[in-house]
């Protein structure tokens, strides 16, 4: 991979901020976009805008057709049919549309669902909130010392009565990279199927559906260089097959009367009013060109960087890295300037033009774990070169310098 080309494809990477070369590390919060998808975005508003299903006319056919073409593309990228793919605003409304509608199919008293104390907020508060309405149990999976979930920990909580096993395939925080084929073998065997949060996997490693056994998953278009509001949820056909839809109204129905209704096959049934075309026309783009660039590229050389990174910061005194002391197997890191708010790390980063998430990452529990209210996040992608990393050690170890001045 030529990667100074790859870079010149990210209109925006080209910019300076605060005057400085623009070093964007938040990728796990959103990533740049490749020119190819803006300009699908702006081909199919020019050339082919039209609502999808409802016309005859050809304009409105070619515009469905850009629909449909652009689900095939997103679930070639994850070896689902395209009749498995759901499309949705993103990985929250994927999970949420899940825990709703299989919840309800399958949770009550004497079930339970089984999930890890280090998810985002976007795969504990849908089963949390199910779990509730529906009088199940909430289970938690107990975290190793590195914050990994493992098949053996998952084995400890799931029984006869569990019916889902929830799980992030990489934790935006920590980094962690779950074995997710063995803990499909541990659901599968309890007879519980597994939902697995790919918001941060999709767009960094190949992840095959059928090769991992996985039931669902769910990912977002805007953090794999797609644009924002679009997303999928991926479920198995026999799966998708069986549950009710969620969202009620137009483009989802077969025939309705003042008392009932039919509803369209899946998954056009959980898709009820006019989709964002233009949304997945740009994420079938990312998939393609994420797919052109090389997912097996891309993840060796983003978990490089993240282990440059975190060496890197490690040798800078009074900084902690959280996350794996081994190996890192993906593009977070996760730290802090011992005594300084995160957010006054990442308003000093900013200054020398180093993007950094600061905060809670939506993973309060998993904060208290690690005993801090806020941490600095860092995180690489196929457009971050070494360059990236030594802009973010300066900028980190002159911002150590300064708030050690101030408060001294
Ligand atoms: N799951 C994980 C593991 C995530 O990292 C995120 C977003 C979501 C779900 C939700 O995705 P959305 O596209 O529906 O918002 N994570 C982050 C983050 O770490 N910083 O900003 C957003």
């Amino acid at each position: 991979m030529n990667l100074a080309a790859l870079r010149s494809e990210f209109p925006l990477l080209g910019r300076d901020e605060n005057g400085k070369r623009l070093c964007y590390v938040d990728s796990a919060a959103t990533a740049q976009k490749p020119q190819a998808v803006l300009d699908a975005v702006r081909r199919y508003y020019v050339e082919d805008n039209a609502n999808v299903y409802r016309g005859v006319y050809a304009l409105a056919a070619r515009a469905t057709q850009d629909y449909e073409d652009a689900r095939a593309q997103v679930a070639a990228l994850v070896h689902a049919e395209p009749e498995e793919i759901i499309f949705t605003r993103g990985t929250t409304e994927s999970l949420n549309l899940l825990a709703r509608s299989y919840g309800e199919l399958v949770l009550g008293p004497g079930t339970n669902v089984v999930t890890s104390p280090a998810e985002h907020h976007s795969n504990l508060l849908p089963w949390q909130q199910v779990a509730l309405a529906r009088g199940a149990e909430l289970r938690f999976v107990e975290l190793d010392e590195d914050g990994q979930v493992t098949p053996e920990a998952v084995g400890k909580v799931v029984d006869q009565g569990t019916r889902v096993v929830a799980l992030a395939h990489v934790s935006n925080v920590l980094g962690t990279v779950t074995d997710i084929a063995a803990i499909a073998a541990v659901a599968h065997a309890a007879g519980a199927v597994l939902a697995v949060d790919g918001a941060q996997s999709v767009p960094h490693m190949a992840v095959d559906v059928k090769a991992l056994d996985i039931d669902f998953l769910a990912f977002s278009g805007h953090k794999m260089c797609g644009p924002t509001g679009i997303g999928a949820l991926y479920g198995r056909a026999e799966l998708l097959r069986r549950m009710p839809p969620v969202y009620y109204g137009g483009e989802m129905i077969e025939e309705v009367t003042l008392t009932g209704a039919t509803f369209k096959e899946a998954p056009w049934r959980f898709e009820g009013g006019t989709p964002n075309i233009a949304g997945a026309v740009g994420m079938g783009a990312a998939a393609r060109f994420l797919q052109e660039v090389g997912l097996g590229e891309i993840h060796s050389r983003e978990a490089e960087l993240a282990n440059m990174a975190a060496e890197g910061l490690r040798r800078i005194e009074g900084v902690t890295v959280y996350g794996p002391r081994g190996r890192r197997e993906s593009g977070v890191v996760t730290f802090n300037i011992d005594g300084v708010h995160a957010h006054d790390v990442a308003t000093a980063l900013d200054a020398d033009g180093v993007c950094v998430r600061a905060g809670h990452h939506c993973c309060q529990p998993l904060m208290r774990r690690l005993g801090a209210a806020s941490t600095a996040r860092a995180s690489f992608y196929l457009y971050n070169d070494a360059d990236d990393v030594q802009q973010l050690l300066d900028a980190v170890a002159s911002a150590k310098e300064f708030f050690r001045r101030v408060a001294g």
